[in-house]
């Protein structure tokens, strides 16, 4: 499972933009072999200093960092739902991530026109928002047929399900999200089987212009960011054309680029690990003398999930885990003295892996 992320919003938003500085910031050490992968999908490395400073004590031959896979999805139009635009093509293609970024436009530039005439960040969460209100209302619709129909045929354990499509209806039908559905309307049920794009997890990214450089004094991020928070979700401000000109410079210039611009720093980094934050996924890794790997997985994962990440026989033949945290890796410097000093501890199917575990799995092979 890699983490698929969906970038979505208007025409000229700067989706593909966006696309292009984040996966071309993560070819430069990327292990994947890109020519392989669809040409809308890219994948960037999550860079993470735990990794360095195990490295620094294990010295494996090789470090394989987490990562996510971007999808630079075409940009969604009014009518989107009725097969305007790419339509319902489109529409499954968003069906298919984990996690959206939702990208708006708060960028000054009169050669690249915006498909309503006028900056308006707010106003497009809602244009985009609506469509997939719609198609999230039409699978809600569908379903609600063929249950009734089980229903009146005599199926009394339906009844269940009618209420929560019912539920779900009038939820969508309010213009709210599914993703902030309440008890009676979701998780659970029939809500898992339905993939409801409202669903996802979503990031609001304001693309600002680069001269931008303290946007929260910007007042169409200051308003993205009080809609955003009136939902409690997360919104960031990316500078996404500097970011995609950033990348294609060597490295070493890159920091006198930004600062003669007035940025501090690149703020992709940022919007990676909110990207994670979003699945509330935790990273653990597994080391031996060849490699140091970082895996990713929802949080409360147990413990021969894990190992089942890694190998399914690991999973099948899952003995015991062998847990430190990385710190404590670290601070022993080496595995030998931090089993002396008590900090590796044997845990078994129960256990939940924790963020930041070097995991060490005992199986029957
Ligand atoms: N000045 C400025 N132009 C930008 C910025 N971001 C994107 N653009 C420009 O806006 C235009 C559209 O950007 P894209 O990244 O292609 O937009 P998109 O959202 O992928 O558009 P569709 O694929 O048509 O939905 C391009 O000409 C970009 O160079 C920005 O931050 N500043
Ligand atoms: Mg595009």
């Amino acid at each position: 499972m890699a983490l698929r992320c969906g970038l979505v919003g208007l025409p000229n938003c700067g989706k593909s933009t966006l696309f292009n500085a984040l996966t071309k910031a993560g070819a430069q050490t990327a292990l994947y072999p890109f020519s392989t992968i669809d040409p809308n999908v890219g994948v960037m490395e999550v860079a993470d200093e735990r990794l360095d400073a195990v490295a620094g004590v294990t010295r494996p031959k090789a470090v394989v960092s987490a990562a996510i896979e971007y999808v630079d999805l075409a940009g969604l139009v009014k009518g989107a739902n009725r097969g305007e635009g790419l339509g319902n093509q489109f529409l499954a293609h968003i069906r298919e991530v984990d996690a959206l970024l939702h990208i708006v436009r708060a960028f000054q530039d009169p050669q690249v026109p915006h498909v309503d005439g006028t900056l308006d960040p707010v106003r497009d969460i809602e244009t985009v928002s609506y469509e997939l209100l719609l198609a999230d209302l039409e699978t809600v619709a569908k379903r609600q047929e063929k249950t009734s129909r089980k229903l009146r045929s005599g199926e009394r354990r339906y009844q269940g399900e009618v209420e929560q499509l019912k539920a779900l209806e009038a939820l969508l039908g309010r213009g709210v999200s599914a993703r902030h559905a309440g008890p009676e309307a979701g998780r659970g049920g029939v809500f898992e089987e339905l993939f409801l794009l409202t669903a996802k997890p979503t990031l609001y990214v304001v693309n600002v212009g680069e001269k931008t450089t303290a946007p929260e004094e910007d007042p169409l991020f200051a308003a993205t960011a009080a809609y955003a928070k009136g939902q409690g979700a997360v919104v960031i401000a990316v500078p996404a054309k500097l970011e995609a000109e950033l990348v294609e410079l060597e490295p070493a210039d890159r920091g006198v680029f930004l600062n003669e611009l007035g940025w501090a720093k690149s703020t992709l980094p940022d919007l990676v690990r909110r990207s994670f934050a979003l699945l509330d996924l935790v990273t653990f890794f597994t080391v031996n003398e060849n490699e140091l790997h970082a895996w990713t997985v929802p949080r409360g994962t147990t413990a021969p999930a894990a190992a089942g990440k890694v190998h399914s026989r690991m999973e099948k033949g899952f003995i015991r885990a062998e847990a430190v945290d990385w710190s404590d890796l670290v601070r022993a410097g080496s595995m030998a003295a931090a089993r002396e000093s008590g900090r590796v501890h044997v845990e078994g199917r129960e256990y939940r892996v924790k963020d930041g575990d070097i995991l060490y799995f005992r199986f029957n092979p």
